[in-house]
């Protein structure tokens, strides 16, 4: 058993261009089974932390997804209503509620504004909007806006604590491209449970006008997709104290917009699908159930800087792809599902088409503005800021230092930009792969171990997905002023400490 899931996720490591796999077999090393066992036990000695180890999210164990069996339709998060004759435009409420995901039982759950999840929230490019955030939990909270590029006091960051019963109003300015981002707590050392239990939504910033090509009709054909991954207890509940990992909460239950054994029906020929990983760890690899292949259009933070034709995209914790499926080619009879690495059907569609005329041609939208990438000057400027990541499970670091909120790690000025080199130090076991997240940007992939980055990475990116031993270059801008959080985005590790702060001035 133990083979085969190493086999399997060795097949994938391979599919997704990995070079250096955190496998016990390195082929360079060649260590005996003995040595392993040896440097584990070193390893265990020295944390004192023999029983935990157990519990380390290493990449052969990680629990196979249970495929959707079509049963529930799809959910798509209701558009988030603007207020009027209030001081704020927006209302964003974190509550306690139940969810019925299991016949007979009901699942204690949170959400925004109702009982899991939240309202997808769309503001349009250039437009300043008040949004009053309230928290009805039991606990702190804090509202931070994913990808937004605002003030450091507006970010929601883990010093922007609200306490139960109290709100306050944020502003937030969409001085950025239309791009598919989204809004989650941040409380230190809570925010894994937080999402765990339920709180996340989706954050569009859409053209102020609408010319563009691509399908833009909410939940028609422009369908937000929240892929999570679940683990409940006996009782069906989401007892994250018992439940948790503190490698990274990995389950076997698949949800799509919280919506358990989902499909959907699909009415217009060319599909807009906005993909988020909303998992607290696992990493997705996305495919067709008939291998066919689609178009990436865009990544974190807008369109690509051209569509990318493809048959799977692997996002990590907190990435975003949007992609278009043609389906109107496809026979109708024939089942078709999006699947994740290992051929489960994540969510199958049923196909409802009255016409199969795609009027627009993909690879013709939107893309006027066919400017370099990264010019020759941003490529060859100089690393100033190294950032090495480090551990695993309560061990891990940033820099060899835990988050300390007191404590500002880097500086940066406002508007200039710097090259960031991001380093994943491997261990003795090899090493976790970990998504690198930076509050207040969008920067630009300079490189890759050197190589270019992926085309599918070549458009604006607030997290990047970094492998052990490798070594990814950023192009880092803040538009704004403000202490931000970078941290890896396996909710478990940022609660633990790897996060460090940079103050913008
Ligand atoms: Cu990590």
């Amino acid at each position: 058993m133990r083979r085969t899931i190493l086999a399997v996720v060795g097949l994938v490591l391979i599919l997704v261009g990995c070079t250096n796999t955190a496998t016990e077999q390195q082929p360079e090393e060649q260590n005996t089974e003995q040595e392993q066992m040896q440097q584990k036990e070193d390893m265990e000695m020295d944390h004192g932390n023999m029983e935990g180890m157990e519990a380390h999210m290493d990449h052969d164990n990680i629990p196979p997804l249970q495929a959707s069996e079509g049963i529930q339709k799809l959910a798509i998060p209701p558009l988030l209503e603007k207020q009027k004759g209030s001081d704020f435009d927006y209302d964003v409420v974190a509550q306690e509620g139940a969810t019925k995901f299991f016949d007979g039982s009901s699942t204690k759950t949170y959400g925004y504004n109702g009982n899991l999840l939240g309202p997808t929230l769309r503001l349009k490019e250039g437009e300043t909007v008040k949004v009053k955030v309230r928290n009805e939990l039991n606990e702190p909270t804090t509202f931070h806006w994913h990808g937004l590029e605002v003030p450091g006091t507006e970010d929601g960051g883990p010093s922007d604590l609200i306490q139960p019963g109290e709100s306050k109003i944020v502003t937030l300015k969409a001085d950025q491209p239309t791009a598919t981002l989204w809004y989650h707590p941040h409380p230190h050392e809570r925010t894994a449970e937080q999402v765990f239990k339920g709180l996340a939504g989706m954050l569009y910033i859409d053209e102020s006008d609408v010319t563009t090509d691509l399908p833009n009709t909410y939940g028609v054909d422009d369908i937000p997709l929240i892929f999570q991954d679940r683990l409940f207890d006996k009782n069906q509940q989401l007892d994250y104290e018992a439940l948790m990992n503190s490698d990274g909460t990995i389950g076997d239950i698949s949800l799509v917009n919280g919506t358990l054994n989902p499909k959907l029906t699909v009415t217009e020929p060319l599909m807009r699908f906005r993909i988020l990983n909303g998992a607290n760890a696992r990493n997705y690899t996305f495919r067709l159930s008939n291998g066919a292949t689609f178009v990436q259009i865009a990544s974190d933070g807008g369109l690509l800087q051209e569509p990318v034709e493809t048959d799977e995209i692997t996002l990590s914790p907190s990435e975003r792809a949007e992609i278009l499926i043609d389906f109107s080619a496809l026979d109708s009879n024939e089942p078709i599902a999006i699947t994740d690495e290992e051929g489960n059907a994540l969510l199958p569609f049923d196909l409802d088409l009255d016409n199969r005329d795609v009027t627009e041609e993909t690879e013709s939208m939107s893309w006027e503005d066919n400017t370099t990438f990264l010019t020759e000057e941003e490529k060859s400027l100089s690393v100033t800021k190294e950032i090495e990541l480090y551990g695993m499970m309560d061990m891990v670091t940033i820099n060899g230092k835990k988050f300390d909120p007191g404590r500002i790690d880097l500086r940066q000025e406002q508007g200039v930009s710097e090259v960031w080199e991001i380093y994943n130090k491997p261990d003795e076991m090899g090493g976790m792969n970990h998504p690198f997240h930076i509050h207040g940007t969008q920067f630009k992939i300079i490189s890759r171990d050197g190589e270019e980055p992926d085309p599918k990475e070549q458009g604006l990116k607030d997290s990047v997905l970094i492998e052990p031993g490798e070594r990814v270059r950023l192009l880092v801008t803040f538009p704004e002023e403000g202490i931000y959080m970078y941290h890896c985005h396996i909710l478990e590790h940022e609660d633990n400490g790897m996060m460090g702060q940079v103050e913008v001035y």
